[in-house]
């Protein structure tokens, strides 16, 4: 039985991680777990799951919550956060939180010596060097459950990794891959959140039509596979059926496929090196799909994926800024403050301005983070 602490479980990724966990209660439970402000939703995990401990963000929360469950342990805020990742005893720590704000629960339970799989990608991008060092110290397995990245985890099970090229990670394009860069002018909030393939969190799928997503992507790619930002090429393919490849030095490729379903790679992570049924899955039918379109990326037509190059090759804190410069941006876009296009000079501006720290500790990290935030917040107020 293999106890689970999840963060961010009334997300999209939490909502399908709890789907594979009450789908196979022989093999996981829910140990600890956190969430925002969704409390309807909170209450019925609780009920059905029986975690031990829950943080959620407000201390009014926490306080209607444990009159409610009195024998649960309550806790909230951002040490509630670390909390749920290690203050019970469990064997992986499932990070699916939105934001670098995933980085010290992280940190933490990679000290405790957790496996973690990890759906947080802004860590990764704000904190990629500490916290690969960190698990290698400990010891503790990165297990990916971005379905670019699990795709590369399993392109790559049993290879010697001396012997990769490329890895090659696939982009569907987002919610507005069509459009040129004067139709984006005008989009909607409304219009940015419809992505054509996958359904997920509202900032994971702004960051899709940005095509920032990708950006980190590749920074994420970088840190999990100790891959130079050179053999890291990105590939628009609308369809998102093959998930990611990696070639070799033989030019051999090697693909992973599958219908769209973030539960495949959250199983994955749950389960290797092993695999399990998936209840409920869509089986993939090439013969149905067809036809499959692959694409050069443009890089004038999507900026944001040639930002987070600069910032992954120029490294230190310059990609902690940019993530944290995004961060804003995207919130700010989504309640109407400003429109689609400025999130890309948001971005832009704030990594002119900073200055990059190279080899930061995680103090100096969470200080750019931090700062550039409030940056951001200055120049639109
Ligand atoms: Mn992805």
């Amino acid at each position: 039985m293999k106890k689970i602490n999840l963060l961010g479980a009334t997300g999209s990724i939490g909502t399908q991680t709890l789907d594979i966990i009450e789908s196979n209660p022989e093999l996981f439970t829910l140990t600890a777990m956190s969430a925002g402000r969704n409390m309807k939703k909170v209450s019925e995990i609780i009920a059905q799951f029986k975690p031990q401990l829950v943080s959620v963000m407000e201390k009014a929360d926490a306080d209607r919550l444990q009159a409610e469950f009195p024998n649960v342990k309550i806790v909230h805020g951002d040490e509630g956060l670390i909390e749920a990742a290690v203050g019970i005893e469990a064997d992986v720590l499932l990070n699916s939180v939105i934001g670098s704000v995933g980085l010290k629960p992280t940190l933490a339970a990679i000290a405790a010596g957790m496996t973690i799989a990890i759906a947080n990608k802004e860590t990764l991008v704000a904190a990629g060097d500490l916290v690969v060092q960190a698990a290698k110290r400990h010891q503790v397995p990165l297990v990916p459950v971005d379905s670019e990245h699990s795709a590369l985890f399993q392109a790559l099970n049993g290879e010697n990794e001396k012997r990769i090229t490329q890895l090659i990670i696939t982009a569907s394009g987002g919610s507005f891959r069509d459009l040129t860069r004067d139709q984006l002018q005008h989009v909607t909030v409304e219009q940015a959140l419809a992505h054509p393939n996958w359904s997920m969190g509202n900032k994971l799928t702004i960051d899709s039509a940005t095509m920032m997503n990708k950006g980190l992507e590749v920074i994420e790619a970088h840190h999990l596979f100790a891959m130079p930002y050179d053999q890291i090429e990105c590939l628009l393919h609308k369809e998102s059926i093959i998930h990611s490849m990696v070639e070799f030095e033989d030019t051999s490729v090697m693909a992973q496929l599958g219908s769209p379903d973030m539960r495949v790679p959250i199983q994955y992570a749950l389960t290797y090196p092993d695999r399990i049924p998936m209840a409920n899955a869509k089986r993939l039918r090439l013969d149905e799909i067809g036809k499959l379109h692959f694409e050069k990326m443009d890089f004038e037509r999507f900026r944001a994926l040639s930002f987070a190059y600069d910032a992954g090759r120029e490294g230190g804190t310059l990609p902690t800024a940019m993530n944290a410069a995004n961060e804003v941006a995207v919130q700010l876009f989504m309640e109407g403050r400003i429109p689609f296009m400025k999130i890309e000079d948001i971005i832009e501006q704030m990594m002119d301005q900073h200055q990059t720290i190279s080899h930061p500790d995680l103090e100096e990290i969470l200080e750019t983070d931090r700062v550039t935030r409030k940056k951001v917040y200055g120049i639109v107020k």
